[in-house]
C-alpha cells in the first residue's frame, strides 16, 4: 500500500471512530439488530465426532462507512447467510474500500481474488456497458420507478451482461438520488456552478452531464473525496443525502443542493464462478439473503434520506430545495448528454427504460 493510501485509510477509520462517538448521541434510526439477536437457528449443531472442515471466507467489499445502509445491509446478508449454512461460510464485510475503490474490489471480484462487492454502478460502465443508461440524468422520476426498472426484465438485462466478465449480481441496493455539494456559494442554477471544481466518479456521462452544466468536473475514487475537499483541491462533489450526512460532507461543505440529477444503485456482486460451485440449497439461501438485505437496505436509505436533511442543517449546512422552474434548468442543460450518448448506450435499451419508467412512476 501506498504511504497516500494508507493516510487516507487511517484518516476514514479516524473519522468513522469520532463518528460512532456522535452517532450514539443524535437521532439517528437503531441500525438492525444484527441476525445473531433473532430466534437461534433450529438447525442441529454439527455432529462433535466429524472432523471439523474449514470455513469458506467470503469478503465483501464496500466503499462507505459502517453506518451506512449498504454496509449495514452487507451485514444482515453475511449474518443469514453465516447463520443458514450452518458455519459453512463465513461471510465478513468490509467498510472504507479497506480492500479497494469500486473499480479495483469489482476487478478483484473478476478475477476471483476476492468473493464480493458493492460498488456503485456508474464506474463499472466499462465492464457492462448497459449499466450507462442508469447514468442518464434526471431519468429516473421516483424510486418507485428505479425499483420498478431495476428489480424488472430491463434490470436483469442490464446485470446479464456482468455475467461475461465473471461477476454475479445478486441485488441492486439503493445509493440513491445525487445531490451537488460545495463550500464556495449557493447552487441555485447551472450558472452558479460555473468555474466549479466537482468531483465526480469515474463515468463519462456524468463528466458530461457536469461540464453540460457549466462546471470543471474531475473524476476520482471515493475514498480520495473526503480529503480532496478538505484540502481544496476541489470544490464540490455529489452524493445522496445519506452518504453526505454519514461521511461528514457537511464539515468540509457549506452548500447542498438537492439537485436529484441522477439515480444511482448499490450492486451487490459475488465471483460468479464461486456462485456457481454453490449447492442449489446455498444458491437459494445467498438469493434469499440478497433479497431480504435489499429490502431492509432500501427502507433504511429511504429513512435515512428523508430525516438527514434536516441534520445536515442542523449541523450548519445551507440545504437548498429547487422550485420545479429552477429544477427544469438543470434538466434542460443537461439534455444534449442524451443525444451525445445515445449511440453508445443503444437506444432500444433507452426506449426500453424510459417505458418501463412511464408504466411505473
Ligand atoms: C462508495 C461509492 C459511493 C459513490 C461515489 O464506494 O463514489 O460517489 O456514491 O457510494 O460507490
Amino acid at each position: 500500500m501506498s504511504k497516500r493510501l494508507i493516510s487516507i485509510v487511517v484518516v476514514f477509520m479516524m473519522a468513522a471512530s469520532l463518528f460512532t462517538g456522535c452517532l450514539s448521541s443524535s437521532k439517528t434510526p437503531e441500525p438492525a439488530k444484527p441476525a445473531a439477536q433473532a430466534p437461534a437457528s433450529s438447525a442441529p449443531a454439527p455432529a462433535s465426532n466429524t472432523a471439523p472442515t474449514a470455513k469458506k471466507v467470503i469478503k465483501i467489499s464496500n466503499g462507505v462507512n459502517e453506518q451506512h445502509p449498504t454496509y449495514l445491509a452487507a451485514k444482515k446478508f453475511a449474518e443469514i447467510v453465516n447463520q443458514k449454512t450452518n458455519g459453512k461460510f463465513d461471510v465478513q464485510v468490509y467498510a472504507n474500500a479497506q480492500l479497494g475503490d469500486d473499480v479495483k474490489a469489482t476487478e478483484a471480484v473478476k478475477m476471483g481474488t476476492l468473493e464480493m462487492v458493492i460498488p456503485s454502478a456508474s464506474p463499472l460502465v466499462g465492464i457492462d456497458n448497459d449499466l450507462n443508461v442508469l447514468d442518464l440524468p434526471f431519468l429516473f422520476p421516483n424510486e418507485k420507478a428505479a425499483d420498478a426498472v431495476l428489480d424488472g426484465p430491463t434490470g436483469t438485462k442490464i446485470a446479464k451482461k456482468l455475467e461475461d466478465a465473471n461477476i454475479k449480481l445478486l441485488a441492486y441496493y439503493e445509493n440513491g438520488f445525487r445531490n451537488i455539494t460545495n463550500s464556495v456559494r449557493e447552487i441555485k442554477s447551472p450558472a452558479d456552478l460555473k468555474g466549479l471544481k466537482i468531483r465526480t466518479m469515474e463515468n463519462s456521462i456524468h463528466l458530461a452531464a457536469f461540464k453540460a452544466m457549466g462546471a470543471n468536473p474531475t473524476p476520482m475514487p471515493f475514498s480520495e473525496l473526503f480529503t480532496a475537499m478538505q484540502q481544496k483541491t476541489i470544490d464540490g462533489q455529489e452524493n445522496p443525502v445519506p452518504t453526505i450526512f454519514l461521511s461528514k460532507f457537511n464539515e468540509v461543505q457549506k452548500y447542498c443542493t438537492l439537485t436529484g440529477h441522477v439515480y444511482g444503485p448499490h450492486l451487490l456482486l459475488i465471483n460468479k464462478k464461486l456462485y456457481d460451485s454453490l449447492t442449489a440449497d446455498e444458491k437459494k439461501i445467498f438469493d434469499d439473503a440478497a433479497a431480504e438485505s435489499k429490502k431492509f437496505q432500501r427502507q433504511t436509505n429511504r429513512d435515512m434520506n428523508k430525516n438527514y436533511v434536516a441534520e445536515l442543517r442542523k449541523a450548519g449546512m445551507t440545504v437548498t430545495e429547487l422550485t420545479q422552474e429552477q429544477k427544469k434548468a438543470f434538466q434542460d442543460a443537461v439534455a444534449p448528454v442524451y443525444t451525445q450518448f445515445e449511440e453508445k448506450i443503444g437506444k432500444a435499451l433507452i426506449d426500453e427504460v424510459k417505458a418501463e419508467i412511464e408504466k411505473n412512476k
